[in-house]
């Protein structure tokens, strides 16, 4: 059966150029984190890029999205400012939270990107709130709240799906599920990794579970399921299958099974994407190396920027802690 979501067109190198855009910042991240010069942790998302990319291709810029701790492929396909992201990670006060936040307390409103949060599970009822807010505005804004599978075992988890439904909100409950919680699988917290999405259809909310490497294929659920929520008024969650390949923290793998790494591996969603393409003849090998080259070079310069740009002020450093609407960001 054809679904709408073969309808819907997607402009497959575009989306590949953001895919590799987003793996070539992960990437430069990785090579400059021994330098010691960027002091916050960094929670990397190389292996799960393709679920951002998918789903933000989809939204407007006025549609609402707030994530984790592990935000940057969030972050940055909603359209927030590469610069302003790695600033903040050098702690400088062009950052995106003016060099106070770091890594985990990303925030572009200009583009939607209302923030994240290390606490997990907290930015779900921001979220939820956001879309009771368009409501009560009357506008069409969908909110994506994206988290792992580890903010489900969160209570606020529950509650926020609950009045998100009773509501009729405007929302995409994104989990990223990755499998395990720091280093805990999660079948050791769980009786099967069916779990997640058996509880949450419980609640009567349309429920979705995805294969998240396949970026051009997610892409195109994603838009039917974006376009959905759009037009009927109603919230639903969606599960999308990846895998992280460094550690919780850092760019250092960890104790995860070899083979369990590699076979995640086999499926790298830029990979498998690029091969896709290049198959088709929808890209050539001299396109994706001029991709590269131009990501290169503009991450260059938002590296070079960033260094460059000046440390907060010694007597501003209490600005921004408190409320003030004098001096809000
Ligand atoms: C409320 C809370 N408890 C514990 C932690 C410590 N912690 C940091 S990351 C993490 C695992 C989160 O797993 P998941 O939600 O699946 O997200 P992922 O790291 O896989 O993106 C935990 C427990 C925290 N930050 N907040």
């Amino acid at each position: 059966m054809r679904t709408k979501s073969d309808f819907i067109n997607i402009d497959k190198s575009k989306l590949f150029r953001k895919l590799l855009r987003v793996r070539m910042v992960e990437e430069e991240l990785v090579r400059r984190h021994s330098e010691q010069e960027m002091r916050c942790p960094i929670h990397f998302c190389i292996g799960r890029e393709a679920i951002a990319v998918a789903l933000c291709e989809s939204l407007k810029i006025s549609d609402y999205t707030v994530s984790t701790h592990r935000a940057h492929a969030h972050y940055l396909t909603k359209g927030g400012s590469l610069y302003a992201m790695i600033s903040e990670f050098y702690g400088k006060s062009t950052g995106c939270a003016a060099g106070r936040g770091g890594s985990m307390h990303l925030i572009d409103r200009n583009v939607g990107f209302v923030g994240c949060v290390p606490i997990v599970g907290s930015t779900i009822p921001i979220g939820v709130g956001l879309a009771f807010g368009s409501m009560l505005q009357k506008n069409d804004k969908v909110t994506v709240i994206f988290f792992g599978d580890g903010s489900t075992e969160e209570g606020a988890f529950y509650e926020s799906l609950n009045f998100a439904l009773m509501n009729n909100l405007r929302v995409i409950f994104m989990c990223e599920n990755d499998f395990y919680a720091v280093s805990t699988h999660i079948t050791k917290r769980r009786r099967n990794d069916e779990a997640i999405i058996r509880i949450v259809e419980g609640f009567g909310i349309g429920a979705y579970r995805f294969d998240g490497q396949d970026c051009n294929s997610l892409a195109k659920k994603l838009a039917s399921i974006v376009d959905d929520v759009r037009s009927n008024g109603k919230p639903v969650f969606v599960q999308c299958d990846t895998y992280r390949y460094t550690g919780n923290c850092g760019p250092e793998s960890d104790s995860r099974p070899d083979d369990e790494v590699s076979r995640w591996k086999e499926r790298d969603p830029v990979k498998l994407m690029q091969e896709k393409l290049l198959n088709a003849k929808v890209l050539s090998t001299d396109q994706i190396e001029q991709f590269k080259a131009e990501i290169a070079a503009e991450i260059q310069e938002a590296f070079d920027k960033a260094q460059a740009a000046p440390f907060p002020l010694r007597p501003d450093l209490n600005k921004f802690v408190f409320k003030d609407a004098s001096n809000s960001l």
